[in-house]
């Protein structure tokens, strides 16, 4: 009786179980049953989230993504931006990027790939809008939030820069010169305003700041050119009201200057020609009223000085030019100021454009000129339209600004 009992009691006991394994498997053919009358990529995680979230716009950021964390080190640093609009590829609609409501860059075509450069720290909001040729606003990205952390010891400086990059793409892009000419193609020598006049006295150190040019190619005589170390050099240039400046390091394996005046091009030397009336004489290829050829020689380091002699127009040496040299181990510096009063009705402004180049003529072991490197590719002393060019520009006092890492950038 109790036996039996127990073996009822223990059908009973079981069948909650039995009643569970039901449920579940029910659950199961359900589960699977929902799953396929559901997008596929409900249930397989967040690698095709994108995709899915994708679709519900007519533009979609795809890069930068959400959240994301930028630490730059250098202000040319940038974010990726990406945009797809399957509307605006077909329809041949507009594209924008606004970045904390402001915009930063608009498509007219795909791809809608931008590098945006945030210059400074922060959070920011990005959304694209597609929109027509009346700028109504069709669509609307979703929005995605990025920080940027910059990390750098000069900021303020590195910002300057910048400005100076747009003012000296502006400059470029107003300006008429001979693209074809310039090491490398496209781009002229910047001379940079000075607001403290270089000293002329043979050395280079106050010239840190400035650019520097290096790409000399050889142009006279480069049959015989076979090494940077026989000759190469650096070159910067600054201006003021009064005065052009520049400084030059050569490099030069043999040292040879014996000759002055208007012979001075024999020896280790610099020639500058200047065309500074360069948009008029575009086409022209003989030198002109408005044309200088400067010859400068760093002397030798005894009985010769330095000396300028303007071999063009005037054939003499130009008005109160300075001129100092220094000897290195292996080659020279040469610095100089020019008044501009030599140059004929020329007035220095910021934003002017000038036909230049600098050239720098090597003789080792011959009595004359062996080889000539030059700041323009083409360069041919006795054509002006192989000239390269050189562009004056205010870009603040940056020597003021380096010297002291101040913000000056207004
Ligand atoms: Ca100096
Ligand atoms: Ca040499
Ligand atoms: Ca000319
Ligand atoms: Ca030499």
């Amino acid at each position: 009786m109790k036996k039996e009992n127990r073996k009822y009691l223990n059908i009973l006991d079981r069948f909650p179980y039995i009643l569970l394994i039901v449920i579940i498997g029910f659950t199961v053919i359900f589960f699977y049953i929902v799953k396929n009358n559901l997008p596929l990529n409900f249930f397989s995680g967040t690698v095709n989230e994108t995709v899915d979230e994708e679709s519900n716009y007519s533009v979609f950021i795809t890069s930068p993504v959400n959240n994301k964390v930028y630490n730059f080190i250098n202000s040319k640093e940038t974010v990726p931006m990406e945009i797809k609009s399957k509307q605006a590829e077909n329809e041949g609609l507009k594209v924008s990027i606004l970045v904390n409501d402001g915009e930063v860059k608009i498509f007219n075509s795909p791809p809608y790939k931008y590098n945006w450069n945030p210059l400074e720290s922060g959070e920011y909001d990005i959304i694209a809008r597609v929109s027509d040729d009346q700028d109504n606003i069709l669509s609307e990205s979703n929005k995605v939030t990025i920080v940027v952390e910059y990390d750098m010891t000069e900021s303020e400086t590195s910002i300057i820069n910048m400005d100076i990059e747009e003012k000296k793409e502006k400059i470029l892009s107003e300006s008429t010169y001979r693209p074809q000419n310039t090491i490398p193609a496209g781009v002229p020598i910047f001379s940079y305003k000075c607001y403290t006049p270089p000293v002329i006295d043979g050395n280079f150190a106050e010239w840190d700041n400035f650019d520097k040019f290096s790409s000399f190619e050889p142009t006279i005589k480069k049959e015989n050119y076979t090494t940077h170390t026989d000759i190469s050099g650096t070159f910067s240039s600054c201006w003021d009201d009064q005065n052009f400046y520049f400084v030059a390091q050569v490099v030069d394996d043999v040292f040879s200057q014996m000759y002055t005046g208007n012979e001075l091009n024999k020896g280790d030397s610099i020639t500058i020609v200047f065309d500074t009336e360069l948009e008029q004489d575009l086409q022209i290829p003989f030198y002109n009223s408005d044309d200088y050829q400067i010859d400068f020689s760093p002397g030798n380091f005894s009985s010769i000085f330095p000396e300028a002699y303007m071999s063009w127009p005037s054939d003499a040496p130009p008005r109160e030019v300075d001129v100092a040299s220094t000897k290195l181990a292996n080659g020279y510096v040469l610095e100089a100021s020019i008044p501009w009063y030599n140059f004929t009705d020329y007035e220095p402004l910021d934003g002017s454009v000038i036909g230049f180049t600098i050239s720098i003529l090597d003789t080792d072991n011959l009595e004359t000129t062996e080889l000539v490197v030059s700041s323009s590719s083409v360069f041919d002393i006795n054509n002006v339209s192989t000239l390269g060019a050189l562009v004056l520009i205010d870009a603040g006092d940056i020597q003021q600004e380096k010297e002291n890492g101040q913000e000056d950038a207004d």
